[in-house]
């Protein structure tokens, strides 16, 4: 092609000639017939390969004009420099483009017109063609469009290339994140930022400040922040408006408040400004988990009467309002103002719920946890019902991966994010996820949730946790092989109802199941197979600690790794231990059996650290599942009792 040819060409993609200007233009070599998407996550709205790669060179030219978004551009320039670039020279127009040179155009919907009508929406053009296109519908979208952008990077050669393809695509919901709302202590600064990072990358917008055990928060409300945790608070602001994540401030003053009282409702004001002037520009106000049927003042009582559930509705639909009115509305920027209301987990209309849906000024986001505090799944039946009670689209707060309560005491949560309806985005602002004290190991969960609430229609939780899995663990397979071994014996998930959402190690209850119908029916090769997974768990912590997963995840990992090592050798030796006895050596399979008495000892004995609410606890793998199978091989290998 020539030089002209791509220029003209790229002007004619800019006008909107997209689909049969690429299909026309693809070299011949390059025509046989498109290969599957390239995988990307969340999944797009529309994605199509372009016959053939591009190959990144060492210069660039990149396309910008006022329209293109500082945090894009950041993130485009890094993706750029750490797959080869070493020199990207900057232009504001088309004819200042050097001919022979990968053209990079970054900007908004004026740059093509595939760009979505939607908030966040983008367009993305990888040709060898028209080079590189990213057009925003809004600063989000610009951003986003880079996240695909960094997704479609493989190796050729010593260097990289970027798979041809053609995007557009949008969020179905408007609220996709995190919530830090689970008891016990807080995240770290380091976490939160890991965090931000983190929800940037999955096209997630929102991280919700609301740690429990928090003072300033919830005990302490009303006092100020002493100037260290203002800077640091500030950092946090940063880091996220450089992810494109909204930092949402929210304060829980139900504990304590004087709703009638004005210098409380000064105090609130207050607190807010206070995270305003660092650039705040989204705000909470929940009011989960407090008595509302006291009051905390005796004004309370002569403005709203007889405590109770109307009078608490009317007493904090008071409070909502009036921040709205006095707060929101009058700050330059600052989003729909949130809350939890205190009834968050049922479906019933009541006295309470009556007053929201009937006096809460309608911009104000309410949340919604599902039919439970831990819900088993949550239906578009159930979304459409709450929403009709509450008078308005709910966000649904995900209590998963949350572990802070009793059920879920010595355990990471790990299973993938599952049982939530295609549609919800019907019913729903949008879904944070409330995950769980150790940060790093939430993102499993977490990514699934921002797959889930960016498309939830195309949503498929078998092919999201894997690539979650993947993305922890760089991409490396025997190190994603080894997180999907340990992620299966952290499975179990606890609800709020009898029985668990998500079962225990279901790969291994399948594998271990399978060997005895085989094993009992007088197939002993079952044994060597089953071995080969044994020690796929006995190697699991040392490749998952090698350095190929991501660092923060093995050392929120830390008791279960140390605990999956002692399981995976009692596994071996049990299995060793019954192989000598088939082969009629009793005293081969008595000292092995012995061997594994003790590590199965050993490996109840590991604690997990003082990181909970629960505190310190056996750290639970695969139990009832792997414990069982170890006894029945026990048994089976020495028929003595203990
Ligand atoms: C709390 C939450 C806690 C979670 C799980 C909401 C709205 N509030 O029962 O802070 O992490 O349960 O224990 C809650 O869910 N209340």
């Amino acid at each position: 092609m020539t030089l002209l040819g791509r220029t003209r060409l790229a002007a004619a993609f800019a006008a909107g000639a997209v689909a049969a200007t690429v299909a026309l233009a693809q070299p011949a070599s390059a025509s046989a017939a498109p290969a599957e998407p390239p995988v990307v996550s969340p999944t797009p709205q529309q994605i199509s390969r372009v016959p053939g790669e591009l190959k990144v060179p060492s210069t660039v030219v990149l396309l910008v004009d006022q329209t293109t978004d500082a945090a894009a551009k950041d993130l485009l320039t890094s993706l750029l420099q750490a797959h080869g670039v070493k020199r990207i020279i900057t232009v504001g127009s088309a004819a200042e483009a050097q001919h022979g040179l990968l053209l990079v155009r970054l900007g908004g919907p004026d740059l093509s017109s595939q760009v979505p009508e939607q908030a966040e929406g983008y367009a993305l053009t990888v040709s060898r063609l028209s080079g590189i296109m990213i057009g925003g519908r809004d600063g989000a979208g610009q951003y986003y469009g880079v996240q695909t952008l960094r997704q479609l990077f493989v190796r050729s050669g010593a260097g990289w290339a970027v798979s041809g393809a053609t995007v557009r695509d949008w969020p179905n919901m408007a609220l996709r994140g995190s919530i830090e709302g689970f008891y016990g202590p807080p995240w770290t600064t380091e976490a939160r930022l890991h965090q931000i990072e983190f929800l940037g990358e999955t096209k997630a917008n929102t991280y919700v400040y609301s740690a429990k055990d928090d003072a300033y928060l919830r005990a302490q409300w009303r006092d100020p922040y002493p100037q260290q945790d203002l800077a640091t608070l500030g950092q946090l602001v940063g880091a996220a408006t450089a992810h494109h994540v909204d930092f949402t401030y929210a304060l829980s003053p139900g504990v304590s408040i004087c709703f009638s009282s004005p210098e409380d409702i000064a105090a609130v004001k207050a607190k807010f400004q206070s995270v305003y002037d660092l650039g705040v520009r989204a705000f909470s106000l929940p009011f989960d988990d407090i008595s509302y049927t006291k009051w905390n003042c005796d004004s309370d009582q002569a403005t709203y009467g007889d405590p109770g559930q109307a009078a608490a509705g009317k007493a904090q639909v008071s409070l909502l309002n009036a921040i709205t009115n006095d707060f929101v509305k009058t700050h330059e920027g600052v989003r729909a103002l949130q809350t939890v209301p205190t009834e968050y987990s049922d479906l019933e209309d009541s006295p309470y719920k009556t007053e929201l849906r009937e006096n809460l000024d309608p911009s104000v986001v309410v949340q919604w946890t599902g039919t439970a505090v831990v819900p088993p799944s949550v239906t578009n039946d159930e979304a459409k019902q709450v929403s009709t009670v509450y008078g308005r689209k709910v966000f649904l707060w995900d209590n998963y991966p949350v572990n802070d309560y009793d059920e879920s005491a010595g355990r990471l949560l790990l299973a993938p994010y599952d049982h939530r309806d295609a549609g919800l985005s019907q019913y729903l602002d949008g879904i944070v996820s409330n995950p769980m004290n150790q940060e790093a190991a939430s993102e499993i969960a977490e990514f699934g949730v921002a797959d889930f609430s960016w498309n939830d229609t195309g949503y498929s939780a078998e092919r999201s946790w894997p690539q979650a899995l993947a993305r922890l663990a760089g991409g490396d397979p025997e190190a994603t092989r080894a997180l999907t071994v340990f992620a299966d014996l952290e499975h179990y998930a606890p609800s709020s109802g009898p029985g668990p959402w998500q079962p225990q190690a279901p790969v291994l209850a399948a594998k271990t199941a399978e060997f005895w119908q085989r094993w009992n029916a007088g197939d002993h090769e079952a044994l060597a197979d089953l071995r080969v997974y044994a020690e796929q768990i006995r190697d699991a912590a040392p490749v998952i600690r090698d350095g190929r997963v991501d660092s923060a995840f093995a050392t929120d990992a830390a008791p279960w790794l140390d605990a999956t090592a002692l399981w995976g050798k009692a596994m071996v030796t049990r299995l060793d231990a019954l192989a000598a006895a088939a082969e009629g050596d009793q005293d081969k399979a008595q000292q092995l059996t012995a061997t594994g008495d003790a590590l199965v000892t050993q490996a109840q004995a590991v604690k997990t650290g003082n990181t909970n609410r629960w505190g310190i606890h056996q750290a639970l793998v695969g139990d009832g599942v792997l414990d069982t199978f170890l006894d029945q091989a026990r048994t089976a290998a020495s028929p003595d009792p203990r």
